[in-house]
C-alpha cells in the first residue's frame, strides 16, 4: 500500500514537473538544481539501460520490440495518448534522436498486472473486441464515429481468438464479455464505459468533447443517464431476447425495463429545453450509451413484446431525443449495425428458440406497457 501511494505521489510530482516545463515553455536549465540532479541521474540509469537495450538489439535485430517500455520525449514525461506514443516509437529514427525508452517502474508494472491483463503480441493501434448487434460495444463505436477515430482503432470480432469464452479472450477480460480494448501496449480495458471515457480522454484534441465540460450539473446529469443504464437496464436486457429463462423472471424483467424508461423520461426532462440530446445541445457518452439500447427496447419490445405503440407512449422528451439521435449521421450509422444484427437474430429464429414467443402468449402475464 505505502509502495504504491509513493510511487503514485512521485509519478504525480514527475507529470506535474513535466507540464509545467511544457507550459512554459522552459527546458532543463530553469529547473531547481535538486530536480536537475534528480533528472541527471535518471538520465544516466536511463542511457545504461539503453546501452545495454542497444547491444541486446544488434544481436537480434530482427525481433519486435515489445512494448514492455513507455516512450517519453527526452525532457518531458509525455502525457500524449499510448497510440501517439506508440506512433513516435515506431520512428526508429525521430526515437534514436529525441526519444528514449523508460521501463515501466517494477510497483507499476506489478500493479497493472494485479488490476489488469496484458497480451502477449501487440498490435500498432488499439483492437476494440467486438460485433456489430452488441449494444455496449455500439456505445464505444458511436464515440469513435462522432469523433473520427475509425482509423485510429481496429475493430475485430471475438471469434478471432476463440469467442468470448476462450481462453485467450478470457485472459485478456476474465469476465468474458465485449465490448474490450487492447491498446498497444498491452493494457487489456474491458467495460463500454471505461472504454468510451478513455478514447474521449486519450482523443480530447479529435472532434466533439463528448465530455460535457461547461458544469459540474451538466455532466453530474449525463452521468445519471449513464448510471440508470449501467445499473438498472443493462444488467437484465437478457430477458428481452435471451432464454431459456423462467416466464416470471422475464416478465419481471419487462416491468423493470418498462420503470426505467420512465426513469430515463425524467433525465431527459432535465435539460429538453437545451436538447436535443441528454446534457443539452451537445451530445455526450450518456448518448452513446442510451442510444444502442433504445435500439433494442424499440425492436424487441415492439415485435414480440405486444408494445403497440412502441416505447415512446408518455415519453416525450425520450422521443424527441430518439428521433434526433437517428437523424444523426454517426447515429443513423450505429441504428443500422446494431439493426442489422438484430435483423439476423430475426432469421435465425431467435425469438421462438429461447423462448420469448412462447412466453408471450401467456396472458396471465403483463408484457406490454
Ligand atoms: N457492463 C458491461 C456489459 C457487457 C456485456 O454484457 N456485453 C454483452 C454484449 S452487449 C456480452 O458480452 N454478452 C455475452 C455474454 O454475457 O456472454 C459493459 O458495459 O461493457
Amino acid at each position: 500500500m505505502i509502495t504504491t501511494r509513493r510511487t503514485t505521489l512521485r509519478r504525480d510530482a514527475r507529470r506535474r514537473r513535466g507540464r509545467a516545463g511544457v507550459a512554459r515553455g522552459r527546458g532543463d536549465a530553469s529547473r531547481p538544481r535538486a530536480l536537475r540532479a534528480g533528472n541527471a541521474a535518471r538520465h544516466a540509469r536511463a542511457r545504461a539501460r539503453d546501452g545495454r537495450r542497444h547491444r541486446a538489439a544488434a544481436v537480434c535485430a530482427k525481433r519486435p520490440r515489445k512494448p514492455r517500455f513507455r516512450v517519453h520525449e527526452s525532457s518531458l514525461v509525455s502525457e500524449r495518448p499510448t497510440q501517439v506514443r506508440m506512433a513516435a516509437l515506431a520512428s526508429s529514427a525521430a526515437a534514436a534522436r529525441n526519444v528514449f525508452f523508460r521501463r515501466a517502474s517494477a510497483a507499476n508494472a506489478r500493479q497493472r498486472r494485479r488490476a489488469m491483463p496484458v497480451v502477449a503480441a501487440a498490435a500498432d493501434k488499439p483492437i476494440l473486441y467486438d460485433v456489430p448487434v452488441s449494444n455496449n460495444g455500439a456505445r464505444c463505436r458511436l464515440i469513435m464515429y462522432w469523433k473520427r477515430l475509425e482509423d485510429a482503432v481496429e475493430i475485430r470480432d471475438p471469434g478471432t481468438i476463440g469467442g468470448l469464452k476462450s481462453e485467450e479472450y478470457l485472459a485478456l477480460n476474465p469476465q468474458g464479455k465485449m465490448p474490450l480494448l487492447v491498446l498497444p501496449d498491452g493494457l487489456a480495458l474491458p467495460e463500454s464505459e471505461v472504454i468510451s471515457r478513455y478514447l474521449c480522454d486519450a482523443h480530447a484534441d479529435v472532434g466533439p468533447s463528448l465530455l460535457p465540460a461547461e458544469s459540474p450539473e451538466r455532466r453530474a446529469v449525463c452521468a445519471l443517464a449513464t448510471r440508470v443504464h449501467d445499473q438498472y437496464v443493462v444488467p437484465i436486457q437478457g430477458v428481452m431476447y435471451r432464454g431459456p429463462m423462467p416466464i416470471e423472471q422475464r416478465a419481471e424483467g419487462i416491468a423493470a425495463i418498462a420503470k426505467q424508461l420512465d426513469v430515463i423520461e425524467g433525465v431527459m426532462k432535465i435539460y429538453a429545453d437545451e436538447g436535443p440530446f441528454v446534457a443539452g445541445a451537445e451530445p455526450s457518452t450518456a448518448d452513446a450509451a442510451l442510444f444502442p439500447t433504445y435500439i433494442f427496447m424499440d425492436h424487441c419490445l415492439t415485435r414480440h413484446f405486444g408494445w403497440r405503440d412502441g416505447v415512446f407512449r408518455d415519453r416525450p422528451e425520450s422521443e424527441r431525443w430518439w428521433c434526433a439521435m437517428r437523424a444523426d449521421t454517426c447515429g443513423a450509422r450505429v441504428y443500422d449495425e446494431v439493426k442489422g444484427g438484430l435483423e439476423k437474430w430475426e432469421d435465425a429464429g431467435r425469438f421462438e428458440t429461447v423462448g420469448v414467443t412462447e412466453h408471450v402468449k401467456d396472458g396471465s402475464f403483463t408484457w406490454a406497457y
